[in-house]
């Protein structure tokens, strides 16, 4: 029985990450495949509107308690992703636990520490993370208001996300890690995301695996 593929893209701020979910499903709309496009953090639910307001300042919260709040925010969606896969639905998601790690563990936080709430998850089959320099993030127009969209923090979470994107690559079971680099022309990159995705979205009848378990 063949399931949904489920590819994650993560990436740092302005390496246009959303444009680029976006672009991956309308091309998999063209190809007549069903996809359905998430995004992380989900500020639509009770626990994203807590999310929403600490992001955007209006709110105060404890590193470890927003952390938890981000990785609640997944598991109030797991079992939906895991029956819409089962279901042959392909899921596009827009960040995920990695995000989680990278951006609270360059706050201080323990490495392992910010991982252990999400082990478990449903794992993706893929994850393109989107590369880009802070430099070259600048050009584009520079951060923008919300809570970590500053050049030092986001310095720091390419750092992590590097090492979390080795560590699941040196596994031999879970999600593939790939780097694109997204400081290219929308369209390049564009290329390269689909290259990696297409051969994954004629579905698989691999189970669906849980992360880092
Ligand atoms: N972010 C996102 C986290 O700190 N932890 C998480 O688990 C997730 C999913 O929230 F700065 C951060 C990353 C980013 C902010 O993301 C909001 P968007 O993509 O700009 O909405």
């Amino acid at each position: 029985m063949s399931r949904g593929a489920f590819i994650v893209i993560e990436g740092l701020d302005r390496s246009g990450k959303t444009t680029q979910t976006a672009a991956l499903y309308e091309q998999l709309k063209e190809v007549g495949k069903v996809a359905k496009l998430l995004k992380f953090p989900d500020r639509t639910t009770a626990i994203g509107k807590m999310i929403d307001a600490y992001l955007r300042s209006q709110s105060d919260l404890d590193d470890r308690a927003i952390h938890l709040l981000f990785s609640a925010n997944r598991w109030e969606l797991a079992s939906e992703i895991e029956k819409d896969l089962k279901e042959g639905i392909n899921i596009l998601c827009d960040r995920y636990a990695f995000s989680g790690i990278a951006f609270s563990a360059s706050k201080g936080l323990p490495y392992e520490w910010c991982r252990a709430p999400d082990i478990s998850l449903p794992s993706p089959d893929l994850v393109l993370f989107l590369d880009i320099s802070p430099e070259k993030a600048k050009e584009r127009g520079g951060y923008g208001e919300e809570r970590y969209e500053k050049e030092e923090m986001q310095k720091k979470v390419r750092e992590i996300f590097k090492r979390i994107g080795e560590e699941m690559n040196v596994a031999t079971a879970g999600a593939k890690w790939v780097v694109i680099d997204a400081g290219r022309d929308c369209e390049d990159v564009a290329k390269d995301v689909w290259a990696h995705a297409e051969g994954l979205i004629e579905g698989t009848s691999q189970p669906i695996t849980r992360l880092w378990d």
